[in-house]
C-alpha cells in the first residue's frame, strides 16, 4: 500500500520550499512518501513513480517545481488521479515563470495550481488533505480542528492587540 499523498519535487534545491507541505500532512495524520524526480531531466522515472504510486493505493499527487515548471503537468499527462501544482520561487522571475508553467494546462488535463512557493506549498497540502478526508473520517477530523484553531488564533490576537485598550 502507498502512501496516499505522492510528493513530487523537481529537484532537491525545491526541498526548503515543499517542506511546508510534509509539515501539514504529518500534523493531519495523512501519509506521504516523496520523490525527486524531474519531467525534463528524469522523464522515464517520474512516469515510473507516477505508475508505482498508482498500483499502491495513492490518492493524490502533490508536485513542486521551478522555473519551467512542467512537473505537474507531466504528472498529469500520465494520471486520472488529482494533481496539485506549487510553482516555486527562483530562476529570473522568481517563481512567476513556474506559475505560468503550471497553471495553463491544455482542457481536460488539469493541475490544481497554488500559490508560489511555501505558502503554496502549505495550502495545496491542506487541499490534498481535504481529498483524502473524503475517504477517512479521521482526517476529516483533524481537518476541521485545524480550521478551529486557526480561527481561534485569530480571535486570541484580535484580543492581544486591544489588550488594555478598553475598546469591545
Ligand atoms: C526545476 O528547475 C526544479 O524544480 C528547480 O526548481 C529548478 C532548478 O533546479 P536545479 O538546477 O537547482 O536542480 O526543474
Amino acid at each position: 500500500m502507498a502512501s496516499e499523498v505522492t510528493i513530487l519535487m523537481g529537484s532537491i534545491s525545491d526541498r526548503e520550499q515543499m517542506a511546508p507541505a510534509m509539515a501539514v500532512l504529518d500534523g493531519l495524520g495523512v501519509s506521504w512518501e516523496a520523490y525527486v524526480t524531474s519531467a525534463h531531466r528524469t522523464p522515464e522515472r517520474t512516469e515510473t513513480i507516477v505508475r508505482e504510486a498508482e498500483a499502491g493505493g495513492c490518492r493524490v499527487f502533490l508536485c513542486g517545481a521551478g522555473m519551467a515548471a512542467h512537473l505537474a503537468g507531466a504528472v498529469a499527462a500520465r494520471t486520472r488521479l488529482p494533481v496539485l501544482g506549487v510553482p516555486l520561487k527562483g530562476g529570473m522571475l522568481d517563481g512567476l515563470d513556474a506559475l505560468l508553467s503550471t497553471v495553463q494546462m491544455p482542457p481536460g488535463v488539469p493541475v490544481a495550481t497554488f500559490g508560489v512557493g511555501r505558502a503554496g506549498a502549505r495550502n495545496a497540502a491542506f487541499f490534498a488533505a481535504r481529498i483524502v478526508a473524503a475517504h477517512r473520517p479521521e482526517v476529516r477530523e483533524a481537518v476541521e480542528r485545524s480550521w478551529r484553531a486557526a480561527a481561534e488564533k485569530v480571535v486570541a490576537s484580535d484580543r492581544e492587540l486591544r489588550k488594555g485598550e478598553g475598546t469591545p
